[in-house]
């Protein structure tokens, strides 16, 4: 089968991605489950596929987590990264000071990096959008863009139940146009399901990157879907949920500017990623009342407050 768009396709998704959300946003206003202020921010995420809170987490808490990326090299051999001066993926960081890499999970070894992915208003909201508690799964701390084509999330973030997805992009500092900023089409989480070969969701590992992302483009342009680029500030928090279509927007020169944002993606704690799959990789660390975090790279649970005693990163080869 080539991968395509299937108008026909329905899956379950998350409650605010409904055809009835509104109708349902009503029940719970009505009801006092949500305040005004909830209701309001829900209803923008089901009308457009995304929501932005301005300066919602304090500068103590970003700076908490920024000063932790920056002292990184003194605990080599803990954080897995995207290593591209060696080309692989995914290695341990080196001993040197690094403003280049991207960060893998560092929710797990970083308590500055739970705190801001699973802060109290971001666990609310999340929990009213999944009913039930969040569980952070993949999350990319980044230092500069890594320039990302055109996508949904689903095509590289899995879970169990596809559409059970959502994620947030928040500023560690003011983010300078031409650095790559996020970029969306408003609206697209409504596109039709688009289906790779594989007859699923996330990605067959064989249509190239750059036709997938043109026809998402194409999709969203026929529809006349505005594009927006965030220009966000420190402490602002963009969520999006399952099918947004993003990207990085193309830098400009001078390349390899700063642009740090801490992306998390958090599934219902009712659903699985997917290397669940493996029973001896299920584990979840549990952040205060608020949520959890998994990891795909590291072992869990038993985590400690703060960092590990052992660089374990024992489901990667
Ligand atoms: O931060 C970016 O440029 C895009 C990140 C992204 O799309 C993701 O991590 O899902
Ligand atoms: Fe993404």
């Amino acid at each position: 089968m080539p991968a395509g768009f299937d108008p026909t396709l329905r899956l379950p998704t998350l409650w605010t991605d409904t055809p009835d959300a509104m109708d349902r946003l009503r029940g719970l206003y009505a009801t006092g489950a949500v305040t005004d202020t909830e209701a309001g921010d829900l209803a923008h995420f089901i009308d457009h596929g995304w929501l932005v809170w301005n300066k919602a987490i304090d500068a103590a808490t970003i700076d908490a987590l920024v000063s932790d990326v920056r002292a990184l090299h003194e605990k080599p051999g803990y954080f897995v990264s995207t290593d591209f001066e060696h080309g692989r993926q995914k290695r341990l960081m080196g001993a040197k000071p690094d403003t280049h890499n991207s960060i893998f999970d560092p929710y797990v070894n970083l308590r500055s990096a739970r705190e801001v992915c699973l802060h109290p208003r971001i666990a609310r909201f999340l929990s009213l959008v999944f009913q039930a508690k969040p569980l952070a799964f993949q999350q990319v701390l980044f230092q500069q863009s890594n320039g990302h084509g055109w996508h949904q999330d689903t095509a590289h973030v899995v879970v169990d139940s596809p559409m059970l997805l959502a994620a947030t992009w928040i500023a560690l500092e003011d983010i300078v146009e031409g650095t790559g900023e996020l970029a969306f089409y408003d609206r697209s989480h409504r596109l039709p399901h688009w289906i790779f070969a594989n007859g699923r969701k996330h990605h067959d590992g064989e249509t190239p990157g750059d036709a997938y992302g043109a026809q998402l483009e194409r999709a969203c342009e026929e529809r006349q879907l505005p594009y927006h680029r965030l220009l966000a500030r420190k402490g602002d928090v963009f969520f999006w949920t399952a099918d947004l279509v993003h990207r990085s927007h193309p830098r400009t020169p001078p390349l390899g500017r700063s642009r740090m944002a801490c992306v998390t993606h958090y599934c219902p704690a009712t659903s699985m990623p997917h290397w669940f799959s493996d029973a001896e990789k299920r584990g979840i660390e549990p952040h205060r009342e608020l949520g959890g975090v998994a990891s795909s790279y590291y072992k869990l649970p038993n985590l400690g407050e703060m960092i590990r005693p052992v660089p374990t990163w024992e489901y990667y080869e």
